[in-house]
């Protein structure tokens, strides 16, 4: 008889689904302990595409698990829907931002329902609602209230195609906008921003918590994005000034090998120091300063690149030696980090080196890195000899020594380590009063104003006397103005601020004419917190309640692109903090677990909407849901690449065929006794239960599809063989299958359970348990080799089949490590004892 289309089952289930309202969370008297299962939300630029599909298909797959697993699960949705795009394509159509938002929506919330994602509908919420964005100005004003965040005038990160400023953690390693890809420029604004940098030390120390939970590498990015330094502060007297010059530096063991400083062309203390000099020095730095401010800081950090640079005329004294040092102004110290101000020690930094060796400074070498130090291993060179410090003078090779070494020319620390050194150096400076141990960070406060009209209004109004007065908390939300009327083309400044009738209002302290601050928020505002509106979705009292995120939060799992490794995932650890501080949450990390997938390529390119590649709608139609759900999830481990090339839906559409077959022909009722049955494949449907849940907590998704695929064909074999359709265990197997499967393929899993007899859904049944006494079964121990080398040894059924030996060798992790990115040329089985594979 023939088998439902995919599109017949998707066009059945899909409605009683809706109907069923099965993944609800908030259910009466509910006593199970409790998972929160979370994707990161999607962003409304269109139809879903193959990323979606498959980030959120991961998801899925640990929420169904979790559910059958008998927890009471949280798996919500929602979009992240301010933002430039929307913007920039309702400047482009000429029509509202609202409109082209919510009809993507609508787009994306019918795909997802019809892609099967087991999601509680009841909890959607859209970030550019009013209802969600006066929390984000709640937010705003805690942080305000604590000091958190605050208004400034500095050198910021200006997108000049989105006429806009950026964050810095918007800004791509090569100096372009992560938006725009326009090369990011810098210009002076006053603006907002949160005070993230007073939270430095916690969100490195806490990444410790996180270790063995979120990936190796995005715990590394964030480490090198916040990129603590330990080192200390020296002050240096300046003549002619009173107050001193305060630089930072990671090797005060080296001060002595100081022979120049340098300030930041682009800093306060520049702009002083030059102020009142003879021309011959005022000039050439004016125009030095004009050229810097058109580099990007990326090129000015690059270590290849040719030193530039102005003399300042003034001179410093090195506090423990009193040498004069001339002070200079050059673009490789940043104004920003540090204090803006350096020693120049050229003999032991490559970069001083090179500026010294460009205009001609002194080079004074204060380690000598080729003297052992006990505990340490110098540079020898082969020949064994120690050089004579001369012969390797940095001066003439122009290679800085960086090594460790033994002190010299540097009085009391000479012949000291340079652990030693410092430690000796800091307790010197801070009996002198001349310097102290100190800290510098990489991370910079949060910039969060945009001068972009399509984003959370920021609950500020300005005084005509320049005070700050904030939006009283009953008076919001500052819902955006009507677009009618307004330019949203960027010019540089906020498309609010033309909102006459918005931007005018009344002080709300005395009445007298003010005006609304005209820049949005950043929309990672609107992200770094969204989790926790989740637990109250429809709250219009608060942005949360602290007793259910008591109850639900933090996220058990969360699960989501790399590309967020610093951006989303820093600024919602930052916020979970000071909420904490706030005392309304109880724990200090928002994910416990993080789980990054790989991308889907298309024939090795990465898809996108300029260069196109796999459309998911076109997918969809030609194989259906349920196979597209399962190549992504039998492709491999979740967190590798998937090139949709190299796999074939087709054959998962007859493997669900398979399996839905096997579903038709079971005879006997749901009482059957299942110990009477066929008893090896009673073992083998044990054994399966027993492996399966070490399989899906492991994400070893691919592994467990095998072992249901392997478990299907000795079905199969059961069912046309002497056990037959009526057997206790061919329905116990059928079930099984059923319930694990419905984790991939839940439109197939549903008519399965359908056709064995229940009532739906399949996704709310839970596993049954392994019964120990079934698992003691004989094994035979199979081996792997590629390439004539012997890579693993599977325990197998010495019934194993051909094929799914093959499959479960070609799918084990040692295997894959092996092949690598090389193709399979050929698989020898010789079932149950050997499989060889051979690479091309
Ligand atoms: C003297 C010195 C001697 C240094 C030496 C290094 C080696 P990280 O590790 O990145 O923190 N520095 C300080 N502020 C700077 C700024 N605003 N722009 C550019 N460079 C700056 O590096 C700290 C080191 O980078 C500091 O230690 C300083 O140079 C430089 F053998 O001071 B050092």
């Amino acid at each position: 008889d023939e088998l439902p289309t995919f599109s017949q089952l998707q066009d059945k289930w899909q409605p009683i689904w809706r109907e069923g309202d099965f993944f609800r969370t908030d259910r009466e008297g509910d006593t199970r302990p409790r998972k929160y299962i979370l994707d990161m939300f999607p962003y409304p630029s269109g139809d879903l595409h193959m990323g979606h599909a498959e980030a959120f298909a991961f998801g899925d797959i640990v929420a169904r698990y979790w559910r059958q697993r008998g927890f009471n699960v949280l798996h919500p949705i929602g979009w992240d829907s301010f933002g430039l795009p929307a913007e920039n394509a309702a400047i482009k159509r000429g029509v509202d931002p609202k409109e082209w938002t919510y009809a993507n929506i609508a787009t994306q919330k019918a795909s997802f329902e019809r892609y099967g994602i087991s999601f509680d509908w009841s909890r959607e919420l859209h970030t550019s609602d009013p209802e969600y964005y006066r929390w984000n100005q709640w937010l705003f004003l805690k942080l305000y209230e604590k000091g958190l965040a605050y208004r400034k005038d500095s050198w910021v990160n200006w997108d000049p195609v989105d006429q806009t400023v950026l964050a810095n953690e918007q800004v791509l390693p090569d100096g372009t906008s992560d938006r725009s890809g326009a090369v990011v420029e810098k210009k002076k604004l006053t603006q907002w921003y949160f005070r993230i940098t007073e939270y430095a030390d916690r969100l490195l120390d806490d990444l410790k918590q996180l270790e063995g939970t979120w990936p190796a590498k995005v715990i590394a990015m964030q480490r090198n994005w916040i990129g603590r330094s330990n080192g200390a502060e020296v002050e240096f007297r300046v003549e002619g000034r009173d107050e001193p010059i305060s630089v930072f530096t990671t090797r005060p063991d080296t001060l002595h090998g100081a022979t120049y400083m340098v300030v930041a062309p682009d800093s306060d203390l520049a702009a002083e120091l030059i102020a009142g000099q003879p021309a011959e020095f005022a000039e050439p730095f004016a125009a030095y300063l004009a050229r810097v401010q058109s580099t990007t800081e990326v090129e000015r950090l690059s270590a290849d690149r040719v030193k530039t640079g102005v003399p300042l005329g003034r001179w410093a004294i090195n506090p423990v030696n009193g040498d004069r040092l001339p002070i200079w102004s050059a673009d490789y110290v940043l104004s920003d980090y540090g204090t803006g101000a350096i020693m120049a020690v050229p003999a032991h930094d490559q970069r001083d080196l090179d500026f010294a060796r460009a205009f001609d400074l002194p080079v004074k070498t204060v380690v000598d890195t080729f003297q052992p130090v006990t505990g340490v291993i110098p540079v020898i060179p082969p020949d064994g000899e120690l050089p004579d410090i001369e012969t390797v003078d940095p001066a003439k090779t122009g290679i800085a020594l960086t090594g460790e070494g033994r002190m010299v020319n540097s009085g009391p620390l000479n012949g000291m380590s340079k652990a030693n050194a410092i430690a000796r150096m800091i307790k010197d400076l801070e009996a002198a009063g001349t310097g102290r141990a100190a800290k510098s960070y990489r991370l910079r406060d949060w910039l969060i104003s945009r001068q972009r009209f399509w984003g959370t209004p920021i609950p500020i109004i300005h005084g005509a006397d320049g005070t700050e007065i904030p939006v009283p908390e009953d008076q919001l939300p500052v819902v955006l103005p009507d677009t009618a009327g307004l330019d949203l083309k960027p010019k540089g400044t906020s498309p609010l601020g033309a909102a006459t009738d918005w931007v005018n209002v009344p002080n709300p302290v005395d009445g007298t004419p003010a005006r609304r601050d005209a820049d949005t928020m950043d929309t990672f505002v609107d992200s770094s917190w969204y989790f926790l509106r989740f637990l109250s979705a429809t709250d219009d009292q608060r942005a949360f309640d602290p007793a259910a995120a008591d109850t639900w939060a933090p996220v058990d799992q969360y699960v989501g692109g790399v590309e967020h490794a610093i951006l989303h995932l820093l600024y919602s650890r930052f916020i979970t903090k000071v909420l904490f501080d706030l005392g309304l949450v109880h724990f200090t990390e928002p994910f416990s677990a993080l789980l990054n997938q790989g991308m889907v390529l298309a024939g090795g390119q990465k898809m996108s909407k300029s260069r196109g590649g796999v459309d998911l709608g076109d997918e969809l139609a030609r194989f259906g849901v349920d196979a597209i759900r399962l190549t992504m999830a039998f492709a491999g481990p979740p967190e590798d690449t998937i090139d949709w090339e190299d796999v074939r839906p087709g054959g998962q559409v007859k493997f669900l065929n398979r399996a839905l077959r096997l579903a038709t022909e079971v005879t006997s009722s749901p009482d059957v006794v299942w110990a009477t049955g066929d008893a090896a494949l009673r073992r083998q449907t044990h054994r399966f239960l027993a492996d399966a849940p070490g399989l899906a907590e492991t994400f070893k998704f691919n592994v467990l599809i095998a072992r249901i695929m392997e478990l299907t064909n000795a079905v199969r074999k059961a069912v046309d063989g002497d056990a037959g359709p009526a057997d206790g265990a061919v329905r116990e197997a059928v079930e099984t299958i059923a319930l694990a499967l419905s984790l991939f393929a839940p439109y197939t899993a549903e008519e399965m359970w359908e056709r064995l007899g229940y009532a739906p859904s399949v996704a709310l049944h839970g596993w049954r348990k392994a019964d120990p006494t079934l698992l003691v079964e004989e094994s035979v121990t199979a081996i792997v080799q590629v390439d004539g080398k012997v890579r693993d040894r599977l325990d197998v059924s010495p019934k194993i089949t051909a094929e799914d030996l093959e499959r479960l060798a070609t799918s084990s992790d040692a295997v894959r490590r092996t092949v690598g990115t090389r193709r399979i040329a050929r698989v020898v089985v010789r079932a149950p004892k050997v499989v060889s594979i051979a690479t091309e």
